[in-house]
């Protein structure tokens, strides 16, 4: 019973220190491993920077295969502050009435589809089509054209192993210039011609910052999601008392699913430039440095959770920062909410129980810390409620 336990390979170097310091392509990252330096260095944009060469504050890098900004993620304030205002409204829309019955009717069917059959493999056939599907509601664009997304595989950037693929990069940077393009001729109510069309600070748009935005939406809300969904499937199999339970009590699904995301972590951490020279953890950190805020270290932070590597379905304090944190939060937040949402829904409506049949982690390797964060292959059978 411990194939969907997701571990914390942090927790020694957490309360021995608070820091540690991994290798990534030859420029070093600074881990802070803290809740609470997690969340006063995210607050802090002027000593811990997110607007330095793209793809510098991700970790792995993604400086050799990406040039365009992500957009208003590689932002700093002030200038992050009219992004987001513009971002914000078209990003919550998950919280319409029309918006959550497409999310329904697409989970229902899925799981339908599933349901007292053959075993299923989660990853490619389950948890891949939902987020590709779903990604068509946020873009608002046909749902058709989830099918090629769905070709791509599981990850925009990287390639089976863990390697930077900047060929498959390559791939959904043209995709989105030619939308792009698409979108200049034909005006639709999609978000690439709401970008094409919007102001920000006075100032209309360029391509290259609506194509930062629609790069954004495609790579951050593509394998955190599918982590997310699958590795609820993988703990539901395995704890058939705990979906019983959401079953009785719809009234803790809401907590559950931020329980869920602390625990699971989807996005082990990102990163930011050092401005001038501090200090983490009385470690000194040079300016243009490297130093992430490792969120899910901080979610188990154990001066801060009770019981941190349980997953506790109702646990009410619950500061997790498994969004982010600060200005830089979550822009997908609320989509991803709402789909997490809905599968519990659906589940509790339809799944009595799941089988766990196979499975293959996905392991995250920063130097000596070994972090699952999902699987590889995950293969269950749902039984009918
Ligand atoms: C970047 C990042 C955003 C990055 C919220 O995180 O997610 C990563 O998975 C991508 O590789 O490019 O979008």
């Amino acid at each position: 019973m411990n194939k969907s336990a997701i571990g914390d390979p942090f927790e020694q170097v957490r309360k021995d220190k608070g820091y540690a310091e991994v290798s990534d392509q030859d420029d070093p990252v600074t881990m802070m491993l803290r809740l609470k330096d997690v969340r006063k260095s995210a607050h802090n944009a002027k000593a811990f920077s997110s607007e330095t060469t793209p793809g510098r504050i991700v970790v792995p890098s993604e400086v050799n295969i990406r040039d365009t900004r992500q957009i208003p993620f590689e932002v700093d304030p002030p200038k992050h502050k009219g992004f987001r205002a513009l971002l914000d409204p078209w990003f919550k829309r998950p919280l319409e009435d029309s918006y959550k019955q497409k999310l329904r009717d697409l989970i229902e069917g899925l799981v339908d589809e599933n349901l007292d059959k053959d075993p299923v493999e989660i990853i490619e056939d389950f948890s891949l089509v939902l987020q590709s599907n779903a990604l068509t509601f946020l873009l608002n664009t046909p749902i058709d054209d989830a099918k090629l997304w769905i070709s791509w595989g599981t990850h925009v950037f990287r390639s089976e192993g863990e390697a930077l693929d900047g060929d498959k990069a390559k791939v959904l940077y043209d995709y989105i210039d030619e939308q792009i393009e698409k979108a200049i001729a034909n005006p639709s109510d999609d978000l690439y011609s709401v970008l094409l069309a919007a102001e920000v600070d006075g100032k209309k748009m360029t391509k290259e910052e609506v194509k930062g935005v629609i790069v954004l939406t495609f790579s951050g809300g593509r394998d955190t999601v599918i982590n997310a969904v699958s590795n609820t499937i993988a703990y539901f199999a395995e704890h058939t008392q705990s979906l019983d339970r959401l079953r009785a009590e719809p009234e803790i699904r809401g907590r559950a699913i931020e329980e869920f995301i602390r625990y699971f972590s989807p996005l082990t951490h990102m990163g930011r430039v050092v401005t001038e020279d501090t200090q983490v953890c009385e470690h000194a950190a040079k300016a243009d440095t490297r130093v992430s805020l490792c969120w899910a270290s901080a979610n188990r932070d154990e001066t801060v959770f009770e019981n941190p590597n349980e997953v506790v379905l109702d646990r009410k304090l619950n500061p997790h920062v498994g969004f982010g944190f600060s200005h830089h939060n979550c822009l997908g937040a609320t989509h991803a909410r709402q789909i997490l949402s809905t599968l519990i829904d659906v589940l509790c409506d339809k799944v009595g129980s799941i089988d766990l049949l196979e499975t293959e982690d996905n392991i995250e390797e920063w130097d000596d810390f070994h972090r699952k964060v999902g699987y590889e292959k995950l293969v269950v059978k749902f039984n009918p409620k």
